[in-house]
């Protein structure tokens, strides 16, 4: 706005001077500003102020001739009276003009401002409603949007108010539930302490009685106390006197067992007595010495087989009718029997006492006519059985003396403790037996093992109280089972038709 009044204050100057001639610029400043007239235009917060010059000055000369400043500018006059008329009419003419163009300067302006406020106002009117619309939808939105939240929120509220009710409901019933529960036990309660009291009437009687009976019972106690007192000192000295009894039983029992073996020595001896008989009489087995008239038990020499030096044996002139050679004897374990194949084979031990006659000498036996076995048994208790077989063999020695068995009968056991299928002999250095194991190495002698079988005559010697639960020692299985060691054993052969 300021702008456009400096142009019209331009403009209006270039009027005033178009006006006034070539020199009226120099005159206005000699006129002074209070001969200007100002004209002001307010429309709304624009002003415009119009410069324009004091139309009394246009009027006329004054007396001395002075018009303005324009004409005082301006060349003098041809001639003095018309001259100034003539003045007069382009002054008029020019304020006509400056009129017109006044007028059509106004209608400009007016126009212009018309135009201009209509714009300014449908701009304004326009901006306005655009930032109301702007203003109203974010308004809009927020609305949309806290009324959306609100939604949310009230739909939350309305869940937890009804979880809340549930919850309330369920409550109230747990409550209802345990108050009737509560109100069972309180007179359940009130019941038993009833009963309670009852009870601790009967215990305080009953503990009355008791201390009472504790009393008796702890006098009858004192009194006992005594008597074991006593008692165990009785004990002690019966103890002491038993001690001693045994010491003596003990001592008494050695001394028979000393007398009843020099008693059996004596007697061996006396049986042995008739050894050695003439050489002369040649008895191929103790059959043929009975035969002969030897009835009495003992040591004879045989002359065996094709063997070239007579064998001392042991002959049995007496059980089941005599003329038993005996192959093999155990009587007390003086002789070891932990024997190699060829001790076997020749012999070992003592004729009159403990002895093997050897395998050589009983196959060769058994090789020149039939023969049967009889198996003498005696345990630590006194027991004597015996089994005895119709048929007995032996193989030669390449034969490993397979043991060959028929027909059996006894007393010790109703079923033969010895294989009887050809089993072969066997010792700690000659395996011959029916297992994959050593038999010999585990169960100790020389033996016709089977898988390991059921007997052993030639074990190790246990004595008494040292003979159960010996698998290694001289079994016979159905006589005394399988680890019980015998105390002596005796095997003898004579022929089938004796
Ligand atoms: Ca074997």
């Amino acid at each position: 706005m300021r702008l456009a009044v400096l142009a019209l204050g331009v403009l209006l100057a270039g009027v005033a001077a178009g006006g006034g001639g070539g020199g009226g610029g120099g005159g206005q400043r000699r006129g002074g500003e209070g001969r200007k007239r100002l004209h002001r235009v307010q429309h709304g917060h624009c002003s415009y102020t119009f410069v324009l010059p004091e139309l009394e000055a246009c009027r006329g000369p004054d007396r001395y001739g002075n018009i303005n400043a324009a004409q005082r500018d301006a060349p003098p006059p041809a001639d003095g009276g018309d001259g100034s008329a003539h003045k007069l009419q382009l002054l008029e003419t020019a304020m006509e003009n400056n009129t017109q163009w006044l007028q059509k300067l106004e209608n400009y302006i007016q126009e212009n401002i018309k135009t201009e406020m209509v714009q300014i106002q449908a701009h304004a009117v326009h901006n306005q409603t655009a930032t109301m619309l702007e203003i109203g939808t974010n308004l809009l939105t927020r609305t949309a949007e806290q009324t959306r939240k609100l939604n949310v929120v009230e739909a939350q509220v309305m869940n937890q108010t009804s979880r809340i009710e549930i919850q309330l409901l369920e409550n109230s019933l747990s409550t209802n539930k345990l108050e009737k529960e509560l109100l069972m036990q309180v007179t359940e309660i009130s019941k038993l302490q009833d009963k309670n009291s009852r009870l601790e009437k009967k215990v305080l009687v009953l503990e009355s009685r008791q201390q009472a009976e504790l009393e008796d019972l702890r006098e009858e106690k004192e009194r006992l106390q005594d008597l074991v007192v006593l008692q165990s000192t009785s004990i002690e000295s019966l103890q002491r006197q038993l001690h001693t009894a045994s010491a003596n039983n003990s001592i008494l029992q050695r001394q028979q067992q000393q007398l009843t073996e020099s008693v059996h020595t004596l007697l061996t001896l006396l049986s042995v007595s008739p050894v050695p008989l003439p050489r002369e009489q040649k008895f191929r087995d103790c059959a043929d010495a009975f035969k002969a008239g030897n009835n009495i038990s003992g040591v004879y020499y045989l002359h065996i087989g094709n063997m070239t030096e007579p064998t001392k044996a042991f002959c049995d002139m007496e059980t089941s009718g005599g003329g038993w050679t005996v192959f093999q004897r155990r009587v007390n374990g003086s002789v070891d029997f932990q024997r190699t194949w060829r001790e076997y084979k020749l012999g070992f031990g003592d004729a009159a006492g403990e002895h093997w006659l050897g395998n050589e000498a009983v196959f060769q036996m058994t090789s020149q006519s039939q023969y049967s076995l009889r198996v003498e048994l005696r345990d630590w208790e006194g027991n004597a059985p015996y089994s005895q077989y119709d048929k007995f063999q032996l193989g030669n020695e390449k034969q490993h003396y397979r043991l060959f068995l028929r027909g059996y009968s006894g007393t010790a056991g109703h079923q033969s403790s010895l294989t009887s299928h050809g089993t072969g002999f066997s010792t700690r250095d000659s395996d011959n037996d029916n297992c994959l194991c050593k038999c010999a190495l585990m169960l100790t002698g020389g033996w016709w093992f089977d898988a390991c079988g059921l007997s052993n005559l030639n074990g190790m010697y246990y004595a008494v109280g040292h003979n159960i639960r010996k698998l290694n020692g001289i079994k016979w299985h159905h006589f005394r089972g399988p680890s019980y060691s015998l105390r002596s054993t005796a095997m003898m052969i004579r022929p089938s038709d004796f």
